[in-house]
């Protein structure tokens, strides 16, 4: 097998009893296509359960005996009967499996108000089969706790995909409108399978030609084939565009004619796909243009696209990933994927303040219909993370999660890194904002601030390759995202099991051992690359392998020795109020957690302190001793992941068998380089040995600043 399937395999079901319990209970289906959505529930109905059961099963008209019955009340009198009966509201998107007995029929309904919500509940029912489960006295009651769950696409119009690991991009612009892939409706398909709603097309760092005449109708064509599967498309749009096709002399948001430029934009767009989802901007950050380059702040620069989007029922998606307003000149155009900052960039203090300080004073400045995408932490995606600052600290404002799947600093393509766990974390974190309780995932959700529009969403880790996602366990963060974004009270350790039965074998003995090695995964590359809240400490531009030593990059806070500021003294970042007072940013309960740097929690302690090298560690350790224990420790669960799975081989195709073999074998060597890397260069500080009971570097410093990497994938993707 190659992968392309990802978890919709609908491979025949190998449990004997269940096999037959299926094959009995599903005979015959009833499902009225009185739309679009409810053909594509159907065919993946029959589809499913053809794979599974061998069963084609017949429609009947009727309430058979062993059939499944699904629909809404405006497609199915029967279906009418039952929501009404129940008194069941599954709302907007949600659905109802119930098993149902009338005198001596047995049935299986799937119920919905609404057709996406049908073809929501065909996808779980379908997951109930593929993970071997009873389909005995079902009752599933399920509905989302975010509404708008979306997938960016950081894909370039040339097809490059920035920190894309896994091929081109799957949108062929040359060939659309006219061609449809059939990826363009697998891709569909497998969003909805796991609920995700929408998907910006388009790279945040951002091309105007994509609002031309042309990439609409392009743009169309794909809006037309997700449009079935409950999928809205949404566009980057670049700031300076009235300039750069729109012909005016400026971009300015409070001027009559920019203003006047984006209504007619808008306009042009609905006229061609009703249901455009709206843009998502990244403006003032990296070189791209933005409000301020106009004297202008963010919210007047939101509020310019809200305001023409809002007639249609768009929303803005306007990202808080903010760091460079203190590069002068921020009116300079860049191109596609570009992001080299002028020669008078100026680093802030402590870019971690950034975003906060910017945003928070606009708060209630927005218009009703714009989220403010906030990255999972303060600095960009790495291993490691506290919680951004802005989460609870904006309670007028809708707040979107922005993760990202694609794993920019997390091994690229070629690491095993289950992400699930990252999510939580964050989800889970407390923000104190309205006392104990008030959780990350309950400002996303909009319950902690009564916000009825809300989002999240996952930079995607999709290109063309046969699998999607380069490394094979890629496709899990996809899926993780998904169901988490559907419903965040699920596990980590619940989502892995799903995936794999669905992805490789229900065999117990597979689906542990696999599942341990996921959820050991995230720590495992939190402890080579980054232990003890290091970060940003990779290569620069590239953003491949381990380079703490970096000190040369166009602005300081581009420089790893900038994040670490190791020295004679100790290691670490100093942001409390004696530093940069960055955790002044945080409520006073998370200050208590982490402001004094002996009762910090030690995965954050290089995040929040400088910290001297024999500074004694919860175990016992000094902090030297404590590092090189925690990259061994990496190295040692790079290992064991390795052992782990090269045991398996029984369980799984020989071709994803050995793809994952070979990469786990690319993963330990990875992982070695990390640890000796970086070792070795703290050892220039700490002048302290690496205890003798670790496995010592065998390559000097000097090799290891001497590795040259030509071919890493760059900003471009692995292209
Ligand atoms: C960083 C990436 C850069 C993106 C930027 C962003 O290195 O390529 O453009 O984030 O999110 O993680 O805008």
């Amino acid at each position: 097998e190659n992968g392309y399937e990802l978890w919709m395999r609908y491979v025949r079901v190998q449990n004997p009893v269940l096999l037959k319990q299926y094959q009995s209970a599903l005979k015959y289906y009833a499902i009225q296509t009185t739309s679009a959505t409810l053909s594509v529930a159907k065919n993946e109905l029959l589809k499913g359960i053809e794979g599974l059961t061998g069963n084609r099963i017949n429609e009947t008209q009727g309430t058979e005996n062993n059939s499944i019955i699904a629909g809404t009340p405006a497609s199915s009198a029967f279906i009418k009967r039952f929501l009404d009966a129940g008194n069941y509201h599954p709302g907007k998107e949600g659905y109802i499996i119930q098993s149902e007995k009338t005198g001596s029929k047995s049935r299986i309904v799937i119920a919905a108000d609404n057709d996406i919500g049908v073809l929501y509940g065909v996808f779980a029912f379908l997951r109930l089969l593929q993970t071997e489960q009873n389909i005995h006295d079902l009752f599933i009651e399920s509905s989302p706790k975010i509404q708008y769950r979306i997938l960016n696409h950081w894909d370039n119009l040339n097809r490059t995909v920035e920190r894309g690991y896994a091929g081109a991009s799957i949108w062929n612009w040359h060939t659309l409108p006219d061609y449809i892939d059939q990826r363009y409706i697998d891709y569909a398909r497998a969003n909805a399978s796991v609920g995700i709603n929408g998907t910006v097309l388009t790279n945040v760092n951002a091309n105007s030609l994509t609002l031309t005449a042309p990439y609409l109708q392009k743009v169309k064509a794909l809006a037309d084939v997700f449009r079935p599967y409950g999928i809205k498309v949404f566009l980057t749009a670049k700031f300076s565009a009235p300039e750069e096709i729109g012909g005016l002399k400026t971009a300015d948001p409070l001027n009559a004619e920019v203003k006047n430029w984006w209504r007619q934009k808008c306009n042009e767009i609905y006229a061609l796909i009703p249901d455009f989802g709206g843009f998502l901007i990244k403006a003032n950050s990296e070189g791209q243009p933005g409000p301020q380059g106009y004297g202008r702040t963010h919210a007047d620069g939101a509020n310019l696209f809200a305001d023409a989007l809002a007639p249609h029922g768009g929303i803005v998606m306007w990202r808080a990933f903010v760091y460079d307003v203190r590069v002068q000149n921020t009116n300079e155009h860049f191109g596609e994927g570009h992001q080299e900052a002028t020669g008078n960039a100026i680093a802030a203090e402590d870019r971690f303040k950034q975003a906060y300080d910017e945003f928070k004073p606009l708060d209630g400045k927005f218009r009703k219909n714009v989220l403010l995408q906030v990255k999972n932490g303060p600095i960009d995606f790495q291993p490691r993370e506290p919680f951004s600052p802005l989460f609870g600290a904006m309670p007028q404002t809708p707040l979107m999660m922005e993760f990202q799947l694609t794993q920019e600093y997390l091994g690229q393509g070629t690491h095993l890194v289950y992400e699930a766990p990252l999510f939580k974390e964050c989800l889970d974190a407390d923000t104190y904002a309205k006392g104990s309780g008030s959780a990350v995932a309950r400002v996303i959700d909009g319950s902690l601030n009564d916000h009825p529009v809300t989002g999240i969403a996952g930079v995607a880790n999709i290109g063309n390759d046969i699998n999607w996602t380069g490394h094979p366990f890629g496709q899990a963060n996809w899926y993780a995202f998904g169901r988490l974004a559907w419903d965040y009270h699920l596990s980590s350790a619940q989502v892995a099991e799903e995936w794999l039965r669905q992805t490789f074998s229900n065999n117990k003995i597979f689906i542990a051992a696999a599942q341990k090695i996921m959820l050991a995964s995230r720590e495992a590359v939190v402890n080579y690359m980054t232990p003890l809240g290091l970060h940003h400490i990779m290569g620069t531009g590239h953003h491949y392998g381990p380079a703490p030593w970096v000190d040369n990059a166009g602005r300081a806070d581009w420089n790893p020795v900038y994040y670490h500021k190791a020295d004679a003294a100790g290691i670490g970042f100093d942001r409390t109020a004696a530093g940069s007072n960055a955790l002044a940013q945080y409520q006073p309960e998370v200050q208590k957690q982490w402001n004094n740097r002996s009762t910090c929690d030690e995965k954050y302690l290089l995040w929040f302190h400088h910290v001297p090298w024999s500074f004694k560690m919860n175990t016992g350790r000094s902090l030297w001793d404590e590092l090189c224990y925690k990259y061994n420790a990496g190295v040692d669960s790079v290992r064991w992941m390795r052992e782990q799975w090269n045991r398996l081989n029984a369980y799984v195709d020989a071709e994803r068998f050995t793809s994952i073999k070979l990469l786990l074998g690319i993963q330990e060597k990875e992982a070695v380089w990390w640890r000796n890397a970086c070792l070795l260069y703290f050892q220039t500080f700490s002048k302290m040995a690496i205890p003798s009971k670790y496995e010592q570097p065998d390559k000097t410093l000097t090799y290891y600043k001497s590795l040259k990497f030509l071919y890493a994938p760059g900003i471009g993707g692995n292209l």
